[in-house]
């Protein structure tokens, strides 16, 4: 592997893009996303926190380093997110709001202390259950962030996806849930974020996850969207979200898992895709970009790896795709 690296990796050729999975790096890269505190991005990312611990924990877990981050001080800062009412904020002080419940939830599932909620919480497990439940529209079945915003599906999967894992879906009106999933199916075979949005590829991933949480795949028409999702696949390997658009490594997951969900993965060329993942790696300072040569994030970092382990990639722990 010969590469070079420098500010945002411009000019980087070809034969030095990197082809092996830089394993030991992208654990240092997560490492250090939390202890560089004195650094303004730090800051200016404190509306992300707790999805951000979400993204690298996973990471962490994927590359086989689960202890990488400290068990009990993760714990502890999640917690310190939380509100009476059940809700988490981004970061202490910041409002409640589904996207950071669900983070919450699943962290605490993550490093097997949903129990801590009932322990030492401000609200136990069922409060959190409430807290999501109460943010179902009562006649569309969809969902809310919070109880001011507005409705769609990447709400409507969260709130699914926290209440199975709290073990409380029978919170939600689940039937309702999924009614309002079928009214975003479209004629091209995706889904789109609202009953006549366009497809999108991260919002099927928000559908047919909630189908299969809701146990009704049967619902959909796996060839037809199995098609869609595999035009996503462009020559250089790379998945985009819908027509003309660039590919993005973040797309390796919302495309692969829906395709996984439906057992379709093998619509794609994965050998291709892992080439292109592997290409959007720092391999020296660590972490993934959206595309070669671009600036490494913990989102596409996790979402990248995801790619990779939903393609069997060897040294990766195994992902589920819901
Ligand atoms: C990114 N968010 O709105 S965001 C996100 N995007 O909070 C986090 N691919 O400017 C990081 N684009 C980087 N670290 C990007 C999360 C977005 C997705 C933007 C993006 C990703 C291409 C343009 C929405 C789950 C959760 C949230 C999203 C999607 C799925 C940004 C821009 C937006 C956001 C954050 C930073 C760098 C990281
Ligand atoms: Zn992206």
């Amino acid at each position: 592997m010969s590469l070079v690296s420098g500010p945002g990796r411009a000019g980087a050729s070809a034969q030095d893009l990197p082809t092996d999975l830089a394993t030991n790096a992208h654990v240092k890269y997560i490492q250090s996303l939390n202890t560089r505190q004195d650094e303004l991005e730090y800051w200016l990312t404190e509306h992300l926190r707790l999805n951000g611990v979400y993204w690298g924990l996973t990471a962490l877990h994927l590359l086989g380093s689960p202890d990488a981050l400290p068990r009990d001080a993760t714990i502890d800062f999640v917690l310190s997110c939380q509100y009476e009412s059940g809700g988490f904020g981004a970061a202490p002080g910041h409002d409640a709001h589904m996207l950071y419940t669900v983070s919450a939830v699943q962290v605490l599932a993550t490093v097997d202390a949903l129990g801590e909620l009932d322990k030492r919480g401000k609200a136990g497990k069922e409060k959190v259950g409430k807290f999501i439940a109460t943010l179902q529209h009562p006649t569309t079945g969809s969902f809310a962030g919070d109880e001011w915003g507005e409705y769609d599906t990447r709400f409507l999967y969260g709130a699914l996806n926290a209440l199975s894992l709290l073990g409380l879906l029978h919170f939600a009106d689940v039937p309702n849930a999924v009614a309002h999933v079928q009214a975003c199916a479209n004629f091209d075979g995706g889904y789109g974020i609202s009953p006549g949005a366009e497809s999108h590829a991260g919002q099927i991933f928000t559908c047919v996850g909630a189908l299969a949480i809701a146990g009704r795949l049967d619902l959909v028409d796996k060839d037809h969207l199995g098609m869609w999702l595999s035009e996503r696949q462009l020559p250089n390997g790379g998945l985009n979200g819908r027509p003309e658009k660039l590919e993005d490594v973040c797309y390796s997951w919302w495309v692969l898992s829906s395709l996984a969900m439906i057992d379709r993965l093998h619509w794609i060329d994965g050998e291709k895709l892992s080439q292109f993942i592997l290409q959007c790696q720092d391999p020296q300072e660590g972490g993934v970009a959206d595309r070669p040569g671009d600036m490494v994030d913990v989102f596409h970092t996790v979402f990248g790896l995801s790619g990779l382990s939903l393609l069997g990639f060897p040294g990766l722990e195994q992902i589920d795709p819901i």
